[in-house]
């Protein structure tokens, strides 16, 4: 074993500590670091299958201009001369950054800092655009500030969690289970769920409200309502901390009840038990999620939420507050030292004089911007209308994860200039650079993240940097240099960045601005590289203590008088949500990919889990569109459309349809499900409204279906339908035609890439319109095609775990054409448990055979055993299949 590093997940918010292990035989061990104050060493199954992410296949490894090769020198050059010219053709507004929540803080803090002080636009804005920026802009208009009050443990200490538009179990997996140990140590603990699907999280919910999409900010005034006519109103901290409670009163008391049953979709009994609870019980956290945010109400979602624990003094104390739980890595680093356009730096504001003032003469910078920029989609309109005429993408996939996807292709295609720093080379949005940066990964660049609890840790170096990547914050500092910024931008490490940023924060503060990391201005290289989580505010020469860990249970908010506000808050206009199409398109996550799958499509087990692209519909949607479960459907609108997988249940309601945001170009023929989304925002956030789409379904017409499993990564792109995953020892993939296939040897040896001496195997059944055919190379398995005129049946699993067996005699080849395991060997099922790779036909059999909990099930498979993000998954499986099995 080599050296053990201590460092940070590069997934999501939650921020869990990693300790990584350098193998002699190249691997990398990841353990859960049991010191971290985050997860106490418990790591999610992305988190744990870090290790398989980490090779360099499709890593991007040298700069390129216009698709070859070149030097960095030749590249940096290029990117500052185009930067240069245009801004002084066209002026500072017509150059752009779009920068990510996955940058690390050292690398925010020099873009933003090269953006808004050197070229004097104010147009960066990030991903986080799509992510928290109606928290953002909520915080700061309840706040004053974008403060996260809380603090992980009030999860632990509440008696009851709210947890609304968050599927905490598959996107914060280690804070659920928190939660979940919690209430298994205080089993009188309530968690209530606010999600229009049911999704896993529902199932440690005591109450599960399927809301209408979009009526959080009824339900949330009908709460303040009810607080107010049960006297729960905490007078004392209302007069003393805050403004505007009247106000906002009155626009909550608009809706009557009967109204709030209809606008909610929830029974009158449903809704009076949450008021009730909510109300009865002082500990109470409010948890928030893309179900809030990403919506064309999502300010007022948060600020109606946040008016709740306001009216009750809730805030700020030990297991009580509303506590927006960031999405990615460094959603909040990004925040912190300005990286959206409509902010300054360390939590100033841009449209503040004397704020811009002073960040100018702390950057000694020639300008400063004084107006917001363009947020995402307005960023990328102005990319597609010719005003803005170089952009610079970093660490983030726009092509897939933007709205209308297609549009913000084209503006790329159209833009004269267009610079993309990325880790792959080959990914939906890098294929439309002019010049591509290879950038640092995980295990290879240093610097630090900020969690959802404002606790920054260090994400450190523990692998060699391949070819000629290098740090992001490198790339921009050497381009600021070329353009004659360097004195600003004469970094030798994150380090020295790092020093520069905190003292940013410290910087005339006085406890006049809620950001402040005063304590670390003078950090020596050495305790930077020791550096241990620790969470802000951390002010010059004040030690931490715990009353700092949390803001505002007396009052002290960074408005001009000290108080917070009320916001009175509404819905969006009729107008605005107008529908076209029968169905409503809600988007989200799967547990066991990270957004546009770079890194998480490496590793065959979590590409085990959910291997294409769906659609959950509900069963009487599926049967008024004689869709069957596995057939393909067709979902369109005016905008686009897209090809996906039937999957029936009615974890989703009738007329609502799910389907996941992780398929690119890359993975699948046509599943990029934002071409759909339609570019509105939050009219105050800026925030596109992701998760509530209008669209059309249908079935596709498929003539033929297949499956696919090759050593060699299979060609697949002359076929209308595809989806590709990573599997042990190669690849698999499902695919189908509209046309029927005639010559499907043809069709083999071209998928499987086969020579064209080859010793095959095939068997065709014309009744069933079956035909299958393998290919072997002496005692190895080159491939094995399965062709069907309905979906295929065969099991993907054990398919797919044939390829590196050894196939020398006659019976094991006729099995893989057969698609079946020998009698006796048992047939896993789709994988449910990735850590431990279990399948669902294993538990399956551990319930016949007596096990009846999640506990007893991974006794007797070791499911749910390591990580335990599929617990809750088992739960239902045991709870589903006992209900079949007595039927
Ligand atoms: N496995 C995995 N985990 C991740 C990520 C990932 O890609 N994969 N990404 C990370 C990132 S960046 C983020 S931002 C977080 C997101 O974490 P979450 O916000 O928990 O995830 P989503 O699936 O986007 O959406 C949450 C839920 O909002 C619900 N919803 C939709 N419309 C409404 C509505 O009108 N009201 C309410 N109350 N709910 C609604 C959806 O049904 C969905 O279940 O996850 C982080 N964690
Ligand atoms: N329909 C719909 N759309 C959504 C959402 C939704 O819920 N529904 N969610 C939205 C949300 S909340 C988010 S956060 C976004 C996420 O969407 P994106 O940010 O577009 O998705 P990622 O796949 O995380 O993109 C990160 C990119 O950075 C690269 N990368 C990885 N590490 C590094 C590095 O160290 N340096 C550099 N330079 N590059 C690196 C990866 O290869 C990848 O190309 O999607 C949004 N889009
Ligand atoms: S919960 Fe999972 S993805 Fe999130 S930080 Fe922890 S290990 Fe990483
Ligand atoms: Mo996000």
């Amino acid at each position: 074993m080599g050296c053990s590093t201590k460092t940070t997940c590069p997934y999501c918010g939650v921020g869990c500590g990693v300790v990584a292990t350098p193998m002699p035989n190249g691997r990398v061990d990841i353990k859960g670091d049991e010191d971290h104050p985050s997860n106490f060493g418990k790591l999610c199954s992305k988190g744990a299958a870090l290790g398989e992410t980490l090779d360099l296949e499709g890593r991007l490894l040298s700069p390129e201009i216009n698709g070859k090769a070149a030097s960095w020198d030749d590249a940096l050059d290029l990117v500052a001369q185009k930067f240069k010219q245009t801004i002084a053709d066209y002026g500072p507004d017509s150059v752009a950054f779009y920068v990510s929540g996955q940058m690390l803080t050292e690398d925010y803090y020099v873009a933003n800092k090269l953006m808004k002080g050197f070229f004097g636009s104010a147009n960066i804005d990030t991903n986080s655009r799509l992510c928290m920026a109606s928290s953002v802009a909520g915080h700061r208009r309840a706040f004053g500030s974008d403060t996260v009050p809380g603090i992980y443990e009030d999860l632990e200490l509440a008696d009851v969690i709210v947890l609304v538009g968050s599927n905490l179990a598959w996107c914060h997996p280690v804070i659920y289970q928190r939660i979940v140990a919690a209430k298994a140590i205080r089993p009188n603990m309530k968690v209530v769920l606010v999600d229009p699907r049911r999704t896993m999280t529902a199932d440690i919910a005591d109450i599960h409200l399927a809301v209408a999409p979009d009526s959080d900010v009824a339900l949330f005034n009908g709460l303040l309502s009810y607080i107010s006519q049960q006297g729960a109103i905490d007078a004392d901290y209302v007069a003393r901390h805050t403004n505007g409670l009247p106000e906002a009163l009155e626009a909550a008391q608009s809706l009557s009840f009967e109204k709030l049953v209809e606008r909610t979709g929830l029974p009158a009994a449903e809704l009076s038990a949450f008021y009730a609870l909510w109300t009865g019980n002082e500990k109470v956290v409010t948890v928030y999620s893309q179900g809030v945010n990403q919506s064309l109400s999502g300010t007022d979602k948060v600020n109606a939420i946040i008016n709740c624990h306001l009216a009750t003094g809730r805030i700020g104390r030990p297991g009580m507050g509303p506590f927006s739980i960031t999405g990615q890595p460094n959603a909040m680093g990004g925040r912190e030292v300005g990286g959206l356009a409509n902010m300054l730096a360390s939590h100033m504001a841009l449209e503040e004089p004397a704020h811009r003032e002073l960040v100018q003469r702390f950057w000694n910078a020639p300008v400063i911007a004084d107006k917001p920029g363009l947020k995402a989609v307005e960023m990328f309109d102005a990319v597609a209308d010719g005003r803005i005429k170089a952009i610079w993408i970093m660490a983030t996939n726009p092509v897939v994860s933007m709205p209308d996807a297609g549009a913000i292709e084209n503006a790329l295609k159209a833009c004269p200039f267009v610079v993309v720093s990325d880790i792959m080379g080959k990914t939906d949005t890098v294929r439309h650079a002019h010049v591509k940066l290879p950038s640092l990964g995980w295990g290879e660049k240093d610097g630090t993240v900020t969690n959802s609890e404002r606790r920054i840790s260090h994400q450190k170096k523990f692998l060699p940097s391949p070819g000629n990547a290098k740090a992001d914050w490198w790339q921009m500092a050497e381009v600021a240099k070329r353009m004659g910024f360097g004195k600003a931008f004469d970094y030798d490490s994150t380090a020295a960045i790092f020093r520069e940023y905190t003292a940013l924060t410290a910087f005339e503060n006085n406890g006049k601005r809620d950001l402040d990391i005063g304590a670390y201005a003078e950090i020596s290289d050495q305790d930077y590289s020791a550096l241990k989580p620790f969470q802000w505010p951390a002010p010059m020469r004040k030690m931490q203590t715990t009353q700092d860990q949390r803001f505002f249970a007396n009052g002290g908010f960074f408005t001009v008088d000290g108080k917070a506000n009320f916001v009175a808050a509404s819905e969006p206009s009729e107008s605005a949500v107008k529908a076209h199409y029968p169905f409503t398109l809600n988007t989200g996550r799967i547990r066991d990919h990270w957004h546009t799958m770079t890194r998480t499509a490496k590793s065959p087990r979590l590409s085990a889990h959910i291997a294409e692209p769906f659609v959950e519909i509900h069963p009487s949607d599926a049967l008024k569109k004689n869709i069957r479960d596995a057939d393909l459907v067709c979902i369109k609108n005016g905008r686009s459309e897209i090809i996906v997988r039937a999957l029936i249940t009615d974890r989703v309601k009738q007329g609502h349809i799910f389907v996941p945001m992780h398929f690119t170009d890359q993975i699948a023929a046509n599943a990029r499900v934002d071409k759909l989304v339609a570019p509105a925002t939050d009219p105050i956030s800026g925030q596109p409204a992701l998760k509530n789409t209008h669209v059309d379904i249908a079935k596709y017409p498929a003539k033929q279906f297949g499956f696919v499993v090759s050593a060699a990564k299979p060609k697949l792109s002359e076929l209308s339908y595809w989806a590709l995953a990573k599997a042990e020892n190669g690849w698999c993939a499902e695919f189908a035609s509209t046309d029927p296939i005639v010559d499907m040897a043809q069709l083999a040896y071209k998928m499987l890439q086969l020579p064209q001496q080859v010793q095959t195997l095939s068997y065709t059944d014309n009744a069933l319109g079956l035909t299958r055919i393998a290919a072997f190379n002496k005692a190895a398995l080159l491939g094995v095609v399965y062709l069907s005129r309905s979906p295929v049946a065969v099991s993907r699993n054990w398919a797919s775990s044939q390829l590196g067996d050894d196939f020398s005699d006659l019976v094991s080849r006729w099995r893989v054409v057969a698609g079946r395991p020998a009698s006796g060997v048992p047939d896993k099922g789709t994988i449910i448990c990735s850590c431990m790779g279990v399948g669902i036909n294993q538990i399956r059999d551990a319930v016949s055979a007596g096990c009846h909990t999640v506990n007893a099930v991974g006794n007797a498979t070791c499911a749910g055993t390591n990580c335990g993000s599929c617990k809750a998954e088992l739960k239902v499986i045991i709870d589903e299949y006992q209900i079949v099995a007595a039927e």
